[in-house]
C-alpha cells in the first residue's frame, strides 16, 4: 500500500545536517520511504493514500541510542533521602544504590518488568521515538540478564518499535563476587555472553569501565569474547575518570563510546579513525551535577559522530523524555540544535548499527518519521518540555496510541 504524506516541510538529516525540503512530500510504500523530495516533482501516482501534513516540519523518528528502560523499583525514595542531608556513602553502606536496584530487578518476574518497561518506552515514543537500545546490566547473573533481554525482545515484538538489545552484564559486580572482579569477567565471558547470543538476545555487547566498575584489562577480555562471538561492541568509557576506555573501544571497532566528559583529544582521533560515534549523555551529567563538559570541540575537530541519548535509569538519569535531552545538549554542551537533531537521528542510528536503514528521510530507508507543530527545526531543542508532536508514523503506519495503552 503507497501513500502520500505531503503539505510538509522535512528536515531529512541526510548526511548528518539539516538537509531542508520545503514544500515537501514523501511517498511510502508500506514500511519504506520511496521517495521524497519538493511536492512539485513528487511522481506520478494512480491509487494511493493521501495524508495532509497541515503544514507540519517532519523528520526522522527519534532514535534512543543508550537507555536502561528496563528495571525493577526505583530510586526516588534515595534521591529524596539525599536532599534531605543523607550521604551517598550511607546509602550504599546499607545495600542502596545500583545494588537496590539489581535486588528489585531479580526479584521482579518478566511480566512485570515487561509492563514498567512498557510504560517507559512508550512516553517516549509519544515524543517521537521510533527506535531505542535497551540494555541489561540490573541481573548480573545468567537467569537475570535473560529475563531483562527477553523483556527487551518483547517490547520490539508487541510494540510499533524498533529495539536494539544491548548486553551490559559487566555493568556492576554482583554482591555474591565482592571483592571478585576477574571471576565475574570471566563468568560472564564464559557463560553468560556464550548462551545469551546463542539464544539470539544480544544485539552488541557494553562494559562499564571505570575504577568504581571494571578496568580496562577486564573490559578488554569482553570486548574480545564479544568478538568471538561475532558481536559489536559499546561502552561505557571515561563518565568520571580518565581510563581511555574510549580508545580501547575504537581499538575494538566499538559502535559507540558513551558519555566522555574525561575523555582527551588522543581519544577523540582514535573514535574519528574507527568510525565510533561519541554518545552524549547529558541527563547523567546534569543529574550528578557533573562540571567536567565533555570536549566537543575536539569532537567536532576530528569529525568524530555525536549522539544525544537519555540514559534512561534509575540511578543516574532517570530521564523520560529524549526531547529534553535536546535542549540540555544545547544548553549543558552548546551543541547546536542542528547537531542535537542528528544526535538523536542520523547519528544516534550509527551507534545502533542502523545508519543504513534508519535515522534520515531518504529513499530505501524505513519509514519513520514525526510530524512536529513546529515552525522551525531549532525549536525541537529550545522548548523545554510541552508536546510538540502531531502525528508519529513507524514502518510506514501511524502509532495509535490510544490502541496501545489498552
Ligand atoms: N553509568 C551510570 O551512570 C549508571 N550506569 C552506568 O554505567 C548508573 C546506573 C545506576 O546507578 O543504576
Ligand atoms: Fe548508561
Amino acid at each position: 500500500m503507497k501513500t502520500l504524506w505531503h503539505h510538509c516541510h522535512a528536515a531529512t538529516m541526510a548526511g548528518g545536517k539539516y538537509s531542508i525540503i520545503e514544500d515537501a512530500a514523501i511517498l511510502t510504500d508500506g514500511a519504506r520511504i520511496e521517495w521524497i523530495g519538493p511536492s512539485a516533482s513528487a511522481p506520478e501516482i494512480g491509487d494511493c493514500g493521501r495524508v495532509d501534513l497541515e503544514g507540519a516540519w517532519v523528520t526522522p523518528g527519534l532514535i534512543d541510542c543508550h537507555t536502561h528502560l528496563v528495571f525493577g523499583g526505583d530510586r526516588s525514595g534515595e534521591f529524596e533521602e539525599r536532599l534531605e542531608g543523607v550521604s551517598y556513602a550511607q546509602i550504599a553502606a546499607r545495600g542502596g544504590g545500583i545494588a537496590s536496584t539489581v535486588r528489585a530487578t531479580r526479584e521482579a518476574s518478566e511480566d512485570a518488568l515487561f509492563e514498567v518497561a512498557k510504560k517507559r518506552a512508550v512516553g517516549l515514543m509519544r515524543e517521537g521515538v521510533t527506535a531505542l537500545e535497551v540494555k541489561s546490566g540490573y541481573g548480573l547473573d545468567l537467569a537475570s540478564e535473560r529475563k531483562m533481554l527477553a523483556v527487551a525482545r518483547r517490547l520490539g515484538d508487541t510494540l510499533p518499535l524498533t529495539v536494539r538489545a544491548t548486553c551490559l552484564a559487566a555493568h556492576a559486580l554482583p554482591p555474591e563476587y565482592a571483592n571478585r572482579a576477574d571471576d565475574y569477567i570471566a563468568y560472564v565471558c564464559d557463560e553468560m555472553l556464550p548462551a545469551l547470543v546463542e539464544e539470539g538476545l544480544v544485539d552488541a555487547v557494553d562494559a562499564f569501565c571505570e575504577h568504581i566498575a571494571f578496568s580496562t584489562q577486564q573490559v578488554e577480555r569482553v570486548f574480545r569474547c564479544a568478538h568471538e562471538l561475532g558481536v559489536p561492541v559499546k561502552l561505557h568509557a571515561e563518565q568520571l575518570s580518565s581510563l581511555h576506555g574510549s580508545s580501547l573501544a575504537a581499538r575494538y571497532r566499538a559502535l559507540s563510546a558513551d558519555h566522555l566528559e574525561y575523555m582527551t583529544e588522543d581519544d577523540a582521533i582514535a573514535m574519528a579513525q574507527s568510525g565510533t560515534v561519541a554518545v552524549l549523555l547529558p541527563g547523567a551529567f546534569y543529574m550528578l551535577r557533573e562540571t567536567q563538559v565533555p570536549p566537543i570541540d575536539a569532537l567536532r575537530r576530528h569529525r568524530v559522530p555525536i549522539a544525544l541519548a537519555s540514559d534512561l535509569n534509575p540511578g543516574t538519569s532517570p530521564a523520560l523524555s529524549l526531547r529534553m535531552m535536546l535542549n540540555m545538549g544545547c544548553t549543558l554542551f552548546r551543541l547546536t540544535p542542528e547537531e542535537a537533531l542528528a544526535g538523536v537521528t542520523i547519528n544516534a542510528a550509527s551507534a545502533l548499527g542502523l545508519r543504513s536503514t534508519h535515522g534520515s528521510l531518504e529513499a530505501g530507508k524505513a519509514a519513520d518519521f514525526v510530524a512536529w507543530r513546529i515552525d522551525r527545526p531549532a525549536e525541537l531543542s529550545y522548548w523545554l518540555g510541552g508536546a510538540l508532536q502531531n502525528r508519529v508514523v513507524r514502518g510506514g503506519a501511524e502509532t495509535d496510541f490510544e490502541r496501545i495503552a489498552r
